[in-house]
């Protein structure tokens, strides 16, 4: 008898080895060996209602933990999580997709087998094209070092993979004695050393550096080494939505959101004038660069990401983020020199206390306004598309990362069934779900699975009457949805606590009772006007109807 672990078991060995918890999907026969072995396992598994939830679930989880997996059935089920792991592939987040399939036995002949689609390999070439690693565990001599290789490569590229477990293979044992293997890819010594010098030449030369730290930042942990350079050079920084609150957002170096012309003047002046930016982790995206409004002069910038370095119009290949950022931090008071630090401008205001209008409609910015006061040191916001995310763009947050929203992506759905993923993967965060109403008739029936694993968010559902972001596009009856009892959900699931708000003193109280509500989710169901929009919404809005070639009046 060997003593090899089977497939399946040394799948589940290597998930915990990274520091994985739960598994979020829905059983199916292609999967349920593997279901049972999960069951037996340190792992949880948690059934959602529906797999596009527990894939948002899992990007949620690796974005706070640094891997997520989902667990689903052939087809039926691995062909409704290509959704939230495109957005996740898109986000760089590392989530792990495990499908079940048909055995390789069963393979034989071609046959017509259930939830086949057209060929036994269609789902895995789907995943492919959303994927940096794939695989096919059909083959036990192999199938321990195709893990290694594709968890490894999720790691390494902050990317979703994808695992195909053919059923009669899971308890099928591979050669014994395998030791995981090791994929380091140092920085070319010298290729680092040539890069540091140009970057500090660089940044000692500019008399108004800036930093701008963004989602890779976020992705590859590197936060403490971002802080300790901002903090050792005196250089101020800036993030973009994808990364906000990559830093915490109340550091008196922190100068704003950078969006173009979108964001604040202030900050957009302050880096697009800047003689040097240090762009870490940042991913030039559309809505990142404020819908093209930036103006980054790359002769003028540092660019470091995990795929490559670029000084000015120098790349390096050869050398890693990781390794490039603590050679700046080691550099820092030493060969590389403090910035002067003078003219900061004026720290992002702090959104006015609204005076309580206890009679007043609700509008969004005034909602806004009052959250901001909201937040505490363990919220985690979440946001949804729509004006959920860009109402969100002014928020405070307090301390790094705590803030989640598919802003590039940009799927409807995301921010309910994340709330799952990011509650379980730390309970010491409350997250604050802010959410449209279109987009909580996509997924918000996983308050469901909120449920079941006893999470208590707060989720804000902002009732519109409909796709308000593109009713400032373009209207028309297609903006319109069916107007449910959102508040009605406690008596659906015979769970949680729910407000119906029109008025600010109805939210005022709804926010405090639900603050006080540690025992169950707590929805708070806004209506607003279906016109109301947030400041930053009505400049997005302007700027995309005029790439869309049309124009709202
Ligand atoms: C899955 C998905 N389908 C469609 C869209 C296109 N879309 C962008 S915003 C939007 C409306 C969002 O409505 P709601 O969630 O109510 O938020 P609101 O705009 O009203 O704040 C739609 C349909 C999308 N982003 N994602
Ligand atoms: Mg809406």
């Amino acid at each position: 008898m060997s003593n090899a672990p089977t497939i399946g078991e040394y799948l589940i060995q290597r998930l915990i080895e990274y520091e994985v918890g739960h598994v979020f999907g829905i059983p199916g026969d292609y999967v349920l060996g593997f279901y049972d072995l999960l069951g037996q396992s340190a792992l949880e598994t948690i059934v959602t209602c529906d797999e596009q939830g527990a894939g948002f679930a899992a990007d949620a989880y690796a974005r706070l933990r640094g891997m997520g997996v989902v667990c689903v059935t052939y087809c039926v089920g691995g062909l409704k999580v290509v959704n939230p792991v495109a957005g996740a592939f898109a986000e760089k987040s590392p989530v792990v997709v495990i499908s079940g399939a048909p055995g390789m036995r069963e393979r034989e002949k071609n046959p017509l087998l259930h939830h086949k689609v057209r060929e036994f390999d269609t789902q895995r070439r789907v995943f492919d094209q959303i994927t940096t690693a794939s695989t096919v565990l059909g083959d036990p001599q192999t199938a321990y070092a195709e893990i290694d290789r594709v968890l490894h490569a999720a790691c390494r590229h902050k990317r979703p993979v994808y695992i195909e477990l053919p059923r009669d293979c899971v308890d099928l044992r591979g050669p014994e004695g395998h030791r995981p293997s090791s994929f380091e890819e140092p920085s070319d010594p010298a290729a680092l050393r040539e890069a540091m010098e140009e970057a500090t030449a660089l940044l000692n030369a500019a008399k108004r550096p800036v930093i701008l730290a963004d989602v890779e930042v976020h992705r590859f942990h590197l936060q403490t080494a971002v802080l300790a350079l901002v903090e050792k050079t005196g250089i101020p920084f800036a993030t973009t939505i994808l990364g906000k609150s990559v830093l915490g957002e109340q550091h008196p170096l922190y100068l704003g959101l950078y969006e173009g012309a979108m964001g604040r003047d202030e900050v957009r002046a302050r880096v697009e004038e800047s003689d040097c930016v240090l762009m870490l982790g940042a991913f030039m995206t559309d809505i990142n660069l404020g819908i093209y409004t930036a103006r980054l002069d790359p002769a003028r910038s540092i660019s470091a990401t995990s795929e490559r370095i670029s000084i000015r119009y120098h790349h390096f290949d050869e050398v890693r983020f990781d390794d490039f950022l603590h050679a700046l931090v080691e550099a820092a008071g030493k060969t590389l020199l403090p910035s002067a630090g003078e003219d900061l401008p004026a720290p992002p205001p702090e959104p006015e206390a609204p005076v309580l209008e206890p009679e007043a409609r609700v509008t969004v910015s005034r909602l806004f306004a009052r959250l901001n006061q909201y937040l505490e040191d363990n919220t985690l916001v979440i946001c949804d598309v729509g004006d959920s995310l860009f109402g969100a763009v002014d928020l405070r947050i307090h301390r790094h990362t705590e803030f989640l929203g598919p802003a590039y992506y940009a799927s409807m759905g995301f921010a309910v069934p994340a709330a799952l993923g990011a509650g379980l993967a730390n309970r010491a965060l409350r997250p604050l779900v802010i959410v449209g109403d279109g987009a909580f008739q996509m997924t918000g029936i996983e308050v469901s699975t909120l449920v079941r694993q006893e999470l208590t968010p707060v989720i804000i559902v902002l009732n519109n009457g409909g796709y308000g972001t593109e009713r400032h596009l373009h209207d028309g009856a297609y903006n319109d949805i069916l107007p449910w009892r959102y508040s009605a959900l406690p008596q659906l699931l015979g769970a949680g606590r729910s407000w119906e708000v029109h008025t600010e003193g109805e939210l005022e109280r709804a926010l405090r009772e639900a603050g006080e509500n540690t025992a169950s989710y707590s929805l708070i169901e806004v209506h607003l006007d279906p016109m109301d929009r947030s400041a930053a919404m009505e400049r997005l809005a302007v700027r995309l109807s005029k790439r869309l070639g049309r124009t709202k009046q």
